[in-house]
């Protein structure tokens, strides 16, 4: 069972960071909730990989063990398909429709079938191993939890001085914007419950296209965190190190994506959102009810 010990290790330095951070009354009503074997949450995790083939040995081999690993393939042309299939034969393989990592992530999350999603590289710049801080933050309260490499606990081997200061800047921008109190915008290391799907409403298309359209590039990331700031999902803030990528070359352009970064801020701050696309405000994997009943015999 993979994430029992999850909820043992709230004691993780997480922070929230919505306006609205869990209620003590409610911390202390999980503290008495016991989750049976079965309300173990399903955890999907979705990699997006473009020529990943080198890295995904690391990557693949280091995950816990989760209900589902999606893989959306980029177009790779280095046999990152082979090597992920032979590495794990249960992984589900997807193609995007259009080019970019926004539009990789669209159509993963599309695809998920499990209660938690993680965003995972396949460069081995995130570990594997921090999922299960992810997950403890979620069933800790957290409707989104948002990887930091600026927390105690954090850090990161990859930052050049020109992206952490890019990346302090667009923070700031956000931060203003939206109210946020982000530390880390521009990190792409997150997990969140399907069931917020909805707020960041992302749309995968359906027809193959060689293009990349607004929001199917780096841009991704921004218009995630700021979509859930608009939507006042409780977000909480998880430490997290940040690994150099171990083989290839990024596919990050520090001045062109930096500037999508700072027009998906503006444009999502201005832009019209459907009426109402809050999730509902649970905040355990259990039906109330059975919440109740746990509490009761514990
Ligand atoms: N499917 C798909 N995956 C992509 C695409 N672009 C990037 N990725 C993947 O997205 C992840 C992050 O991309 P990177 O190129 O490492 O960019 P980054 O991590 O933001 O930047 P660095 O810090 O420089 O590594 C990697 O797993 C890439 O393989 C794409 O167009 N399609
Ligand atoms: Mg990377």
């Amino acid at each position: 069972m993979p994430f029992r010990n999850a909820l043992s290790a709230s004691g993780d330095p997480v922070s929230a960071v919505s306006p609205d951070s869990p209620a003590s009354a409610a911390s202390a009503e999980r503290r008495l909730v016991v989750l049976p074997e079965h309300a173990s949450p399903r955890v999907s995790v979705v990699v997006p990989a473009r020529n990943e083939a080198a890295n995904l040995p690391y990557v693949l081999s280091a995950l816990p063990d989760v209900y589902e690993v999606i893989l959306v393939d980029g177009g790779s042309t280095d046999g990152t398909v082979e090597v992920a299939r032979e590495l794990l034969p249960t992984i589900r393989v997807v193609a995007q429709t259009r080019r970019g990592k926004g539009n990789a992530l669209a159509c993963g999350f599309a695809h998920v079938r499990g209660d938690i999603v993680v965003m995972l590289d396949a460069d081995g710049s995130a570990d594997p191993a921090e999922i299960p801080r992810y997950v403890s933050a979620l069933l800790d309260g957290a409707d989104f939890a948002k990887g930091t490499r600026f927390a105690v606990g954090g850090g990161s081997s990859d930052l050049t001085r020109l992206r952490s200061w890019g990346n302090h800047g667009l923070n700031l921008v956000v931060n203003v914007l939206f109210g946020t109190r982000y530390t880390d915008l521009c990190y792409g290391y997150n997990a969140f419950w399907t069931r917020c799907l909805p707020v960041l409403s992302l749309d995968p298309g359906t027809a193959r296209e060689d293009r990349k359209l607004w929001g199917d590039g780096f841009e991704i990331e921004t218009i995630i965190n700021t979509r859930i700031a608009m939507g006042r999902l409780r977000v909480v803030e998880v430490p997290s190190f940040e690994l150099e990528r171990i083989h290839g070359e990024s596919n990050l352009n520090t001045w062109r994506d930096g500037f999508r970064v700072l027009r998906a801020a503006v444009t999502e701050r201005f832009r019209r959102r459907p009426a109402s696309v809050r999730p509902p405000r649970s905040v355990s994997p259990l039906p109330a009810a059975e919440r109740e009943r746990s509490a009761a015999s514990a």
